[in-house]
């Protein structure tokens, strides 16, 4: 299977589209939401896009019928249509590791041919599938045990980055599908603390651990699944180990070397980027927590947005329609970051997965025929679920000097229904993305003042503090219900904003070189910190601090 050639796309600067752009932003100059609302009636139509449940207003947004012409134009003067087909054709589009891009595989329910890197991988896929999903009910149901032959109550999965962001947010984001099901735990940083706090008030005689990791040669995950192996094995032995561990892996040798049993063992492929990855046997605790049948209609609500990506014309398909805008407002808005505002508890971890998906993809300076871009790329991406940000984070969001284009998502029908809490969560959603857009004006703001009783000098000195500039933008994605199919939908939306984005920048969005420096260095740093290296080969400043670590830590004085 060739590569898919890098396309020699010219600098945005000197693309038509873009070109086009410029001009009608400039055109549009400073035009209000207020004013694009009072002039067209038919503006919440028009502007909002729906899949099944799931309703996506992006009326809420600094844009023209115009701009999101231009804007598809500019998409397809970058190739993005092209590039989409190429992925779903299982070419090898991750140019610089020389792979295929092959998660849409995991949630194709067939039937095949499902062609990745030109195989058909469906029967591979399935059968995998199949095995994880018995493993999961049979822990679930307590046909699988450990060791002393009790069931298992508690399950941790050990991993990082894309082995555990996506597993942990969605675990949580269906946390009331888990009732009656082992509690499922995450472990991730090397951080000794958070093994330990995990462990503590476990029962060795009761847990599986679960080590997801792609290669299983990465420090953290190592680290941690020895700790944790060791814990077992004082308290059951070591002929324990084979049932309370299994692994989650492309790296058999590896697995078993570790002394995890290859029959449990759950393999994936190369083809599967670690932060796309939560759709492949890295969900297993997925499975374990909510069950075979959910996790089915995990994958099938992403395979629903799958097809509407790939079938759907750059006008009306949501991936391009949230990468477009985010594009908009990041090359003529000065936009430097983006937020994710789930007005929904069990989207807790959701900025955060998408923190990774995002920035990991998208953060690249060089295109992907190896020159530098010359422009912006990926935003910084935040977020924590609503109202707890409105008392935090959303003074800068209102009256700040930056512009940071939302997210919001609200479920229509409440995860637990309990007496007015979801009337009162919804209506706070509206109000923001209401206050976002039309702010409050100078004429408002003194009038609310005078009916409040001030006057005259105690007016004037409130007054500015009291406007809400307003044309802060934000997009509203409003679904039924918070169910494993929405939330595969919503997944696969998300990932599919971020291919769009990367193919505009045209960076590579499947490799991530920016986390290697960091990692090589710190095996260098760590024979010094043991006392065991050379201090002379470090810079001032990181050799002073290993230094002063040295004078304080008992392990190096
Ligand atoms: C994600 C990255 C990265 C990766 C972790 C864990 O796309 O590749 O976050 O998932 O470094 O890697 P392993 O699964 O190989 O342990």
């Amino acid at each position: 299977m060739p590569k898919t050639r890098p396309p020699a796309l010219p600098p945005l600067s000197e693309s038509p589209a873009f070109q086009a752009l410029q001009s009608h932003a400039a055109e549009l100059g400073q035009v209000s939401l207020r004013t694009l609302f009072a002039e067209d009636p038919k503006r919440f139509e028009q502007h909002s896009l729906r899949l099944g449940d799931l309703l996506v207003d992006t009326s809420k947004h600094l844009v023209t019928a115009r701009t999101l012409e231009l804007l598809a134009e500019l998409a397809r003067e970058r190739g993005l249509e092209s590039l989409r087909d190429a992925m779903f054709a299982g070419e090898r589009i991750n140019l610089t590791e020389d792979r295929a891009v092959g998660h849409f595989a995991l949630r194709h329910p067939g039937p095949g041919p499902v062609v990745v890197d030109g195989r058909d991988v469906h029967g591979d896929v399935r059968q995998v599938l199949e095995q994880f999903l018995a493993f999961a009910e049979d822990v679930r149901a307590g046909r699988r045990r450990g060791h002393g032959g009790q069931t298992f109550t508690d399950v941790v999965n050990i991993g990082i980055g894309g082995s555990d962001l996506g597993p942990a947010m969605a675990v949580m984001a269906l946390a009331p599908y888990t009732v009656g099901a082992p509690k499922v735990h995450f472990v991730s940083n090397v951080d000794g603390s958070h093994l330990w706090e995990t462990l503590r008030g476990l029962d060795p005689v009761r847990t599986l651990f679960l080590v997801a990791s792609k290669t299983f040669t990465t420090q953290e995950t190592l680290a941690n699944a020895r700790s944790a192996r060791a814990w077992l094995v004082a308290a059951l032995g070591e002929g324990a180990v084979g049932d309370h561990f299994a692994a989650l892996s492309t790296n058999e040798r590896a697995v078993v070397a570790f002394g995890i049993r290859a029959d449990n063992m759950f393999a994936f492929w190369d083809w599967v980027g670690g932060r796309y990855s939560l759709w492949s046997s890295i969900g297993l605790s997925i499975a374990i927590a909510v069950g075979a049948q959910n996790f089915r209609a995990l994958l099938a609500g992403a395979h629903s947005m799958d097809r509407h990506f790939a079938e759907t014309p750059l006008e009306r398909n949501l991936p391009a329609r949230l990468a477009l805008l985010g594009f908009w407002y990041i090359h003529f808005h000065g936009a430097e970051s983006a937020a994710i505002l789930p007005y929904d508890q069990n989207l807790s971890r959701f900025a955060a997965h998408f923190q990774q998906v995002d920035m990991e993809s998208n953060g690249k300076g060089v295109q992907r025929d190896g020159r530098p871009v010359n422009g912006p790329t990926g935003p910084i991406l935040w977020g924590e679920p609503g109202t707890n940000g409105q008392h935090a984070f959303y003074q800068l969001l209102h009256q700040g000097t930056r512009m940071v284009p939302c997210e919001f998502l609200a479920a229509v029908e409440p995860s637990h229904p309990l007496g007015e809490h979801h009337p009162l969560l919804l209506s706070n959603f509206l109000a923001q993305t209401q206050a976002l857009a039309f702010g409050k004006t100078e004429a408002e703001a003194r009038r609310e003042l005078d009916d409040a009783g001030l006057r005259g000098a105690a007016l004037e000195a409130l007054v500015p503090h009291k406007v809400f500039p307003g044309n802060r933008p934000s997009t509203s994605l409003f679904y039924r219900r918070l169910d494993p199919h929405t939330l595969g939908q919503l997944i696969a939306l998300f990932e599919h904003k971020v291919f769009c984005q990367g193919a505009l920048w045209n960076v590579n969005s499947f490799d991530q070189w920016g986390v290697e420096l960091g990692k090589a260095l710190a095996n260098r740093i760590l024979p010094v910190l043991r006392g065991e290296g050379d201090l002379g080969g470090l810079d001032a400043s990181t050799r002073g601090l290993v230094e002063h670590f040295r004078s304080l830590s008992t392990a190096g004085g």
